[in-house]
């Protein structure tokens, strides 16, 4: 009997040791789990502490496969696409030496996967962010009180990224932003079922903080179950934090592969790598210094779930270069794409055409050309389409080639105003090209060649003949720019319609020089008809006013184009008058402070919105509006006048 409250104890005793064995032993794992996983996350959202240093061995392997690369044809067949997830050699146009590296994909620790935020699902998301850290919520990053180091590490992030990387450095890599959306965008409802994309992210020698928060951003802020997987296109980066470290990075985020090409390619190829090994039905391009905003991948897959050939380009919002603030405006404000005649890009405000084609300001809004760096595409479509000229080198152009084809060829380019994607606007390339290449004009006349028909010619006014070809007329040119008989082959088998049609259709905006109701002087009849209006009009000259001149008959300054919607102008400067002086303003096709009505009989310049006319002062050295009169000084004459060109100049409403 005596036993028994023994052996009682004695249970009870080892009961109570078992249990806290079992308690410790769980405290302890649980403690090591944590430690390891706030650590990891620690390193990687401090950037400035991320410079792990790369095995140079590695490295030096890495470099010597990139060495081995043969030297290809520039045109080589189009594109086969690889859907298994081996190392293969991809064969995209003009880059068939491209090597697709395996990612490591050994079993990892599920617990330290499962933290990772915006890796596997996205439900485990212990953010370990600072909900008031530096940056948060879009907010400016000011640096105040640096020391002399840290001012000569702020001055190495600009020069080598030409952007504040230090700033960037200090925010988080999943840093918060406001929803940026018009209200109304919240409630819309997008299909059921969407098509899943590939988001392709190019980047050359980018900053780490900055392409991991342009991947984090897509991971953080998209449904999962629409993102196949997030293709890092490396064009033949150097800094070490973009091999082996960034590598080590991605395997713990299943959906993210790196793809590196084994040369210098150039953003066309590296896209069209992207391409070649992406799985998804819908393609969505970003640049690798952006972030994505809260919704903004569900409107822009709707449109091509619609109707694949839509083309769709989200809202671009500025991230400041210097302090990292995201800035927006609602979409009263929104601007849509176009170009000069340089075959330069441009923006401009929505016509009012299109204003009243949409029922809302946050309706899908046409636009006649895309930026360039961040879209969707159909896959099948923009196969349809010969993706990109892979004739087109490195850069330039290839933005207007897909959007003149887009339209030419059937389909549509839109801008959508619920999708906000936020982008770094650097004022400079960091970057170094090989030199004494233009590219930029070798593409430009290739697009001119393929797309433009009639139209090449007053692209290659504007830049001049002998830009193109010293001592050449452009119809010898073929060597200049290689060989375009198959792109036009192509553009004649998708039976795309004339850039005419598309200049009337989808640009009508655009000033076509051939339009002008008048062009060359513009001559006062007082104090003896001699003085012309003379001003420059190149970007350094807008917001001045309008100047005279003596008359000298030799176009330059002096040579002004009267357009049908009565504009005075010269490319994209225009006369603009809002109640001070008449200064040259940037075009915006809105009339209002720009339209100007001429009156062949009386040659007077009557200013549309506040009907006053030009007058000259009789000292022939400024311009001024005054209410209308007889007054010679208030007499005009347009050189060339055809007034067969200016239909509904006289009608307003
Ligand atoms: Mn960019």
């Amino acid at each position: 009997m005596n036993l028994l409250p023994r052996r009682r104890s004695v249970v009870i005793k080892i009961l109570v040791l078992v249990l806290v064995t079992w308690f410790l032993f769980t405290v302890l794992i649980t403690y090591n789990d944590k430690v390891t996983t706030d650590k990891d996350i620690e390193i990687r959202n401090a950037p400035n502490k991320n410079v792990i240093l790369v095995n140079k061995k590695l490295a030096e392997i890495n470099r010597l496969a990139f060495k081995n690369y043969k030297s290809v044809s520039s045109q080589p067949p189009g594109v086969h696409h690889k859907y298994d997830n081996k190392s293969v050699v991809a064969d995209v146009p003009g880059s068939q030496d491209h090597e697709v590296l395996p990612l490591p994909r050994d079993p990892v620790n599920k617990s330290v996967v499962a933290d990772v935020p915006g890796s596997q699902g996205h439900e485990v998301l212990p953010l370990l962010r600072d909900p008031d850290g530096p940056g948060e919520m879009g907010k400016p990053v000011k640096l105040n009180n640096l020391t002399q180091s840290q001012q000569a590490m702020v001055k190495q992030g600009w020069d080598k990224n030409a952007f504040n990387q230090y700033v960037s450095d200090l925010l988080s890599l999943h840093r918060s932003l406001p929803d940026v959306r018009d209200k109304e965008c919240r409630g819309i409802k997008y299909l059921d079922i969407l098509p899943q994309t590939s988001v392709i992210v190019c980047f050359h020698n980018e900053a780490w903080s900055v392409l991991l928060r342009t991947v984090h951003s897509i991971l953080d802020r998209s449904p999962q179950h629409l993102i196949k997987e997030v293709i890092l296109v490396d064009d033949f980066s150097d800094q070490p934090h973009l091999l082996r470290q960034l590598d080590d990075y991605v395997t713990r985020l299943p959906k993210v592969r790196v793809v590196r090409a084994r040369r210098r390619e150039g953003l066309i190829r590296a896209r069209l790598l992207g391409a070649s090994v992406a799985t998804a039905t819908v393609l969505t391009y970003l640049d690798s210094h952006c972030e994505c905003t809260e919704g903004w991948l569900e409107p822009l897959l709707d449109r091509i779930a619609q109707n694949s050939t839509t083309v769709v380009c989200p809202v671009i919002d500025v991230i400041n270069d210097d302090t990292f603030e995201y800035h927006f405006r609602d979409s009263s404000s929104l601007n849509v794409g176009g170009f000069d005649w340089n075959l330069q890009f441009n923006w401009h405000g929505i016509p009012d055409r299109e204003k009243k084609r949409r029922k809302h300001q946050w309706d899908p809004v046409w636009s006649p050309a895309m930026a360039g760096g961040l879209f969707a595409i159909d896959r099948t479509f923009f196969e349809t389409l010969g993706t990109y000229d892979s004739g087109f080198d490195i850069w330039g152009g290839e933005n207007l080639e897909l959007s003149f084809k887009t339209w030419m060829c059937h389909g549509t380019l839109e801008i959508v105003p619920c999708s906000h994607v936020g982008h770094i606007f650097r004022k400079r390339s960091p970057y170094k090209w090989r030199s004494g290449v233009n590219v930029l004009k070798r593409n430009t006349i290739r697009l001119a060649e393929v797309w433009l028909d009639d139209y090449a010619k007053y692209y290659y006014q504007r830049v001049g003949y002998d830009l193109i070809c010293i001592g050449c007329d452009h119809f010898d040119l073929q060597g200049d720019f290689g060989d375009v008989s198959s792109r036009k082959k192509l553009r004649k088998k998708l039976k795309c319609k004339s850039f005419d049609w598309y200049i009337k259709n989808v640009y009508p905006e655009l000033f076509v020089p051939g339009d002008a109701v008048a062009s060359g002087e513009v001559r006062n009849l007082g104090e003896g008809s001699t003085t012309c209006l003379d001003s420059p009009a190149r970007r350094d000259d807008l917001y001045k006013p309008v100047g005279l001149y003596p008359c000298h008959r030799q176009g330059g300054n002096q040579y002004w184009m009267l357009s049908k919607r009565g504009e005075i102008r010269r490319d994209e400067a225009c006369l603009d008058f809002a109640g001070q002086d008449v200064i040259l303003y940037p075009c915006h096709g809105s009339m209002g402070n720009q339209q100007w009505i001429y009156n062949p009989n009386n040659h007077s310049i009557q200013h549309g919105s506040s009907r006053k006319c030009l007058e000259m002062a009789p000292d022939k050295q400024n311009v001024f509006m005054k209410e209308c009169t007889n007054s010679s000084l208030q007499r005009w004459m347009f050189q060339n006048y055809n007034p067969s060109k200016s239909v509904n100049l006289f009608i307003y409403s």
